[in-house]
């Protein structure tokens, strides 16, 4: 197979980015509902953040927006006629559909699927499991053409098994990778740690009383299965109800890991003891752990400012380096910064952090960590992928013109319910299939 190297898939901003105020516990979406946005700048950033994630030395590759508004979604909410028609009566009728309707969240790309690379799994096969979001309906009609997608990208069955999202109800509610997080060591022992917030079926202590705790317990132990996971190599934790209380809805707003190092906040986990202990158990002496206290750093200041919503990226080996690449929001933060400044003091494997705007998506609460799905890869695996999605000069060059072309400068919601912003979406994401030579993935194409 050859040795794996991550390869970091970014979602590309959507041309309708917008703040609708669409996730009840996520503070920033809340706080910036109908604030103007804009697509083109939020595009932008996107792309400056995967050419300074490839100077790092980092493969850095891409995955597509989606098209909105999603007429389908109206279509089987009962909005018929032509689309002009459609967008004019969901906007006076019912204009929170609409916003639910017109997204650009999949650009939040950690919340596409979780993975287990080829190395770790019992077939040998890198597995992918779309996730089903199913906690937000603004997230949930993300699901199919995600797993389109993935499945046009990693079509080679012999090296990629890309599943079916969950089934059933909010059950099996599933976050993706916010929850998921690797870690491993020299010695080849890998660490799997899902979190969840809730269990479906069981009464849970430290659950959440203010805000909705999205992942469950049951959908996280089908994801271990799906993905072909041995039990050893498993973890599994309550994320911490007080932390989702006050603002941390996915794990990656609290910890975040790579290789054998784990940064984590108190109130990441109902018993972040318990989950240290158990790290550690799986992966021995190796793993450094740098834990950030309420005192030193209060959850507010993690949920405002995102210092763990970085990536944590290795740049080198023997000796292994690392670099945090975190939201400029950390660096303006106090508490947050000096953290970071104590994590790249300290005797671990991280030089320095680099801190890079991300505002547009930040607003909506999503930090670098979250624009990004990390999937390793093989040499082999690279030259199997069914489209151009590898981030290069050529492709940042054609992405810098097609995002120039197409997207508005300034968006408010109102321009929602304009048929022509729908019209160059879809101009837009047909164009973008033939820049990444991707086929025909979205419905409007069939
Ligand atoms: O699901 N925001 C996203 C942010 C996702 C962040 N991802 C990770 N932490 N991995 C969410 O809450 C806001 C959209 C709006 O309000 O317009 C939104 O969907």
């Amino acid at each position: 197979m050859g040795p794996l190297f991550e390869v970091n898939f970014d979602g590309i901003v959507g041309p309708t980015h917008n703040f609708a105020g669409l996730s009840l516990g996520n503070v920033a979406s809340l706080a910036n509902e109908s604030a103007p946005s804009s697509p083109a700048s939020a595009a932008l950033q996107g792309l400056d953040k995967m050419r300074a994630v490839a100077n790092l030395g980092v493969r850095q590759a891409v995955l597509p927006p989606h098209a909105r508004p999603s007429l389908s979604t109206l279509h089987r909410l009962g909005f018929g006629g032509k689309p002009e028609q459609v967008l004019a009566d969901v906007a006076a009728r019912e204009p929170r559909l609409l916003r639910l309707s017109s997204s650009a969240s999949a650009m939040w790309a950690a919340n596409a699927a979780t993975v287990a690379p080829a190395t770790d799994t019992t077939d040998g096969r890198l597995h992918i499991v779309p996730a089903n979001l199913r906690h937000m309906f603004h997230r949930a009609i993300e699901a199919d053409t995600t797993r389109d997608v993935l499945r046009a990208i990693f079509r080679d069955e012999t090296r990629f098994s890309v599943h079916e999202p969950l089934p059933g109800g909010t059950q099996f509610a599933d976050e993706g990778a916010a929850n998921h997080t690797r870690l491993a060591v020299s010695s080849g022992r890998v660490a799997h740690l899902f979190a969840w917030g809730r269990s479906a079926f069981e009464a849970a202590q430290g659950e959440p009383q203010k805000y909705p705790a999205r992942q469950t317990k049951e959908a996280s132990a089908a994801l271990a299965r799906l993905l072909h996971l041995a039990p050893e190599q498993t973890v599994f934790a309550q994320q911490n109800g007080r932390g989702i209380d006050t603002g941390a809805f996915h794990t990656d707003v609290v910890a975040v890991g790579n290789e054998s190092f784990f940064m984590v906040h108190e109130l990441a986990f109902h018993d972040v003891a318990a989950v240290v202990a158990d790290l550690r158990a799986h992966l021995g002496d190796e793993l450094v752990i740098v834990q950030a206290s309420e005192r030193e750093l209060p959850v507010d200041d993690a949920v405002h400012a995102y210092p763990f919503n970085s990536q944590v990226v290795t740049v080198k080996r023997d000796p292994l380096e690392m670099v945090i690449v975190a939201p400029l929001e950390s660096r303006e933060n106090d508490a947050a910064r000096r953290f970071l400044e104590r994590v790249v003091a300290e005797d671990n494997p991280v030089r320095r952090v680099e801190y890079l705007d991300v505002r547009q998506s930040m607003k909506n609460g999503g930090g670098p960590a979250c624009l990004r799905q990390r999937i390793p890869l093989s040499a082999a695996d690279l030259d199997k992928l069914g489209a151009r999605v590898l981030f290069d000069d050529a492709l940042e060059q054609d992405l810098r013109a097609w995002v120039r072309k197409h997207y508005r400068d300034r968006l408010e919601p109102r321009d929602l319910a304009d048929p022509s912003l729908w019209r160059e979406c879809l101009s837009a994401l047909d164009e973008l299939t033939r820049v990444l030579e991707l086929g025909a993935v979205y419905e409007f194409q069939r």
